[in-house]
């Protein structure tokens, strides 16, 4: 499959989007699995060319890629004069060295691209620096023994200029230093929010928080329910820093509510565990509000990759599973839908984007006590 786009390709070094349709991945419906890839290169604000759909039987532990596949891409990138390639997955180092020498193109990988879009979004000290940890640790596996030509042409995503000149000179030690610079100032900063949660505790103030799959309607929630700005849009990660508010019901006070980061399938751990300080809040959490869109087709598999992250930062606290976007299903995909979800509990089930919409979560909380 090819897409072409319009593009000024003056701009940017010709890029293609290669979907992978690997023998690990859960999806029930792959075609969503790519549009969600197709939206993170689109949040990322970066544009491809072309599109090319790959399915594996099996993962090649050196080149990730068979060779029977790796070829392919190698004549389809010939033939179209491709200079960059952006992979829907994660890979290691050594396997996405091994692609860029046989194919003679920058290959982006998917932690790159999640880490990429991190950095354009955070806009914390904290979240800024907490990205930039896990991109220095991501750079650092990527430097050694790479081809000089490759690493000077490389830049941040779509701009082929910059970044990895200066990188290319900088050994792993310097890196290893900074990162050690960074955590110290983070740590300065958890020793901040440590104390301001033992404050929050000893005053025994319920805390909700907003969790979920990114792009499900965490933002949107919070802005309905407070009086909070946060950025809501049709974008993947809009959100990395939390925000915290006031939750008032019907003028009666009901605790502190926050917005957090979304997750994503196959979220890099390094993006995790750069995250696990700001995420640890939801340690001390009264009740994780648990967004989910339900017109997502693969919304079982985000609730499953939700549930896993949670596992992973051992949380585990009361739920209530927020179906959100009911007004995008119609009467028969709902009822449908109900069933399908008589398994969580307790739930509801919102339009976030509008006030009848919203009063089912309203309700909810009206009678609940932290
Ligand atoms: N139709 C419909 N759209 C909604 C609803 N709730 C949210 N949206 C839209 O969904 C998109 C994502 O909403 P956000 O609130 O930014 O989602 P989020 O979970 O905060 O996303 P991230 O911060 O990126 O993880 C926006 O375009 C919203 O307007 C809803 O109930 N119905
Ligand atoms: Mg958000």
């Amino acid at each position: 499959m090819t897409r072409a786009q319009n593009l000024d390709t003056r701009a940017h070094p010709e890029t293609l989007a290669l979907c992978i349709q690997a023998p690990y991945n859960k999806t029930k419906n792959i075609q969503s699995y790519f549009d969600e890839f197709f939206n993170l290169i689109k949040s990322n604000g970066t544009l491809y060319d072309h599109a090319l759909i790959v399915k594996l039987r099996e993962i090649h532990p050196n080149t990730f890629l068979t060779p029977g596949k790796l070829e392919e891409v190698r004549e389809f990138c010939a033939e179209k004069n491709i200079k960059q390639v952006i992979i829907s997955e994660p890979l290691t180092a050594q396997q996405e060295r091994k692609i860029e020498d046989y194919i003679g193109c920058i290959v982006v990988d998917r932690t790159m691209l999640i880490l990429d879009i991190f950095k354009k979004a955070a806009h914390s000290a904290e979240g800024k620096m907490q990205v930039e940890v896990a991109y220095l640790e991501h750079k650092k596996t990527r430097l050694a023994g790479k081809g000089i030509h490759l690493e000077q042409q490389r830049g941040t995503i779509g701009v082929m200029s910059g970044f990895g000149e200066t990188l290319k000179e900088k050994e792993k030690r310097f890196i290893e230093n900074l990162i050690n610079k960074i955590n110290r100032q983070l740590h300065q900063l958890q020793t901040r929010r440590d104390t301001q949660r033992k404050q929050r505790i000893a005053s025994k103030v319920p805390h909700l928080c907003l969790i979920g799959y990114t792009n499900a309607g965490k933002s949107t929630i919070i802005n309905a329910l407070t009086k909070a700005s946060v950025l809501a849009e049709d974008k993947l990660f809009a959100t990395l820093d939390t925000t915290t508010r006031e939750l008032y019901i019907d003028g009666a006070k009901k605790g502190l509510i926050s917005d957090t980061v979304g997750f994503i399938q196959y979220l890099p751990h390094k993006l995790i565990d750069a995250f696990k300080s700001t995420l640890s809040e939801l340690q001390y959490a009264s009740l994780l509000l648990h967004v989910i869109d339900c017109a997502d087709p693969d919304w079982q598999v985000h609730i499953e990759v939700v549930h896993e992250i949670l596992q992973d930062l051992e949380v585990d606290k009361p739920v209530l599973y927020v179906f959100n976007k009911a007004d995008r299903l119609n009467e028969e995909e709902l009822a449908t839908f109900n069933v399908a979800i008589e398994a969580y509990e307790p739930r509801v089930l919102i339009a976030a984007t509008s006030k009848p919409g919203i009063e089912p979560l309203i309700a909810y909380l009206r009678t609940w006590h932290g």
